[in-house]
């Protein structure tokens, strides 16, 4: 990060020794549910079309999109050659979030703004909690031989605030971009089932398909984001949470400053569904997945465009995020997302303690130096923590 309390420590990790074992799903169902509040939207920024973020009143909602129905049998590869790519190999850390936080702190400038912060216990993006909330099922994947994905972070802690953003040495970044590039077309067909669905405003035909392109297409630009930041409590942890909102309903206000979570809509391609196993995994890898990403923001609706291998758009399902969790109960491959939710607030106590107890024998080793006039403490760096969790192990550590 170029900014923001994570910069001051580049070059500054610390490992905590110690881990936390990940237990199996059904032992986070026994001590009873763990309370998640609705998310607030608090407020949203943009990105342009250059990367360029914007805050202030005028374009901080420029990239809000509004849903309308896209023709089915639409072509996904179309516009592929003009499409433009956001640079994957910046690191923007958590940059974003927090001076939109900071703008919005002075705007809001008063006491009512300062208890709000004050309480705050963790601040990051909601990608950031997907992980911590899918950890519970990656490693029942490992268990169950199927594939699972780990992950990196850093973690810092300041006047009690947990900073969480995305570890991306160069070497990830470097291995990142590649993937993207061998995998630039089926990213596409997900750019490009957005373009078929947004407009820059309201429309009053939303039910009726736009026409075919280009007339109704606008060429992907992976810059262009439209964020919200919601206030929400995940066990007792409140938090500030950024995450990118596709498009609002099509009968969403038309003064953005109106619009609140229960107008956020997350768009998904998938291939079509040909077997009974493709619907199991569907039901078992990407519901979890949608269900967990849309409910940490309070988005109430996720609509999946399926798609042939050829990229053709064949159909159209829409799913009520908080319904999901009903359609893969009592299944042998359901999951419950109160897991999700218990052994989220298990890491994210555990992050808490953990960086608390290092930070309470740096500050002691610090006294020492000091004491022997060895360091300048005004001088010395925010530690940052380097957090992995290896799915195969059931450690985050
Ligand atoms: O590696 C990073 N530094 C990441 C940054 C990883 C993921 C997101 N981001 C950025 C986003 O650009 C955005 O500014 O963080 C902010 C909030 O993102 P989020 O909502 O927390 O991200 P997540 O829930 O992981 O993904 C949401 C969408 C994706 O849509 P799908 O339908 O695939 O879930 O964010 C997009 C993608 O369209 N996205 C990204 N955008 C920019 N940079 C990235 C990325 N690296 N990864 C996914
Ligand atoms: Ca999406």
């Amino acid at each position: 990060p170029s900014s923001g309390p994570a910069a001051a420590a580049a070059g500054a990790e610390r490992t905590p020794p110690a881990g936390l074992s990940i237990r199996p799903p059904a032992q986070y169902l026994s001590a009873g549910p763990t309370p998640f509040q609705l998310p607030f939207h608090l407020t949203s920024f943009s990105y342009s079309p250059s990367r360029e973020l914007l805050l202030d009143d005028a374009r901080k909602d420029e990239a809000l999109a509004y849903y309308r129905e896209p023709p089915l049998g639409s072509d996904l590869n179309y516009g592929f050659e003009q499409a433009v790519w956001r640079d994957g190999s910046v690191d923007e850390g958590l940059d974003a979030l927090l001076e939109t936080l900071s703008s919005w702190a002075r705007k809001n400038a008063g006491p009512a703004a300062d208890d709000l912060l004050s309480k705050i216990s963790v601040i990051t993006w909601r990608g950031m909690l997907t992980k911590l909330m899918l950890a519970v099922y990656e490693a029942d994947n490992v268990a169950n031989g199927r594939r699972a994905d780990g992950w990196e972070m850093n973690a810092m802690v300041v006047d009690g605030c947990l900073y969480l953003e995305e570890s991306n040495p160069p070497a990830k970044l470097t291995a990142k971009s590649a993937s993207e590039l061998s995998n630039a077309l089926p990213s596409y067909y997900g750019y490009s089932f957005e373009s078929y669905c947004t407009t820059a405003g309201p429309s009053s035909s939303a039910t009726s398909p736009a026409p075919a392109p280009p007339h109704s297409f606008h060429v992907p630009n992976t810059n262009v984001q439209w964020c919200s930041v919601v206030k929400t409590n995940l066990g007792g942890f409140r938090a500030l949470v950024g995450g990118e909102v596709d498009c609002v309903r099509s009968d969403a206000p038309a003064d953005a400053r109106k619009v609140g979570t229960k107008d956020f809509v997350e768009l998904k391609t998938n291939l079509v569904i040909q077997s009974q196993r493709d619907e199991v995994n569907f039901e078992r890898l990407k519901l979890l997945k949608h269900y967990v990403q849309s409910f940490l923001l309070g988005v109430p609706r996720i609509t999946v465009g399926f798609r042939t291998r050829a990229g053709e758009l064949a159909a159209l399902q829409h799913f009520n995020t908080l319904e999901i969790p009903r359609l893969v109960r009592g299944k042998p491959h359901a999951w419950d997302p109160a897991a999700c939710l218990a052994s989220a607030k298990e890491l994210l106590a555990f992050l808490h303690a953990q960086i608390k107890a290092h930070e309470a024998t740096q500050r002691a080793e610090a006294a020492l130096a000091d004491a022997c006039d060895l360091e300048d403490a005004g001088m010395r760096e925010w530690p940052v923590f380097r957090v992995s969790f290896d799915p195969a192990k059931r450690l985050v550590s």
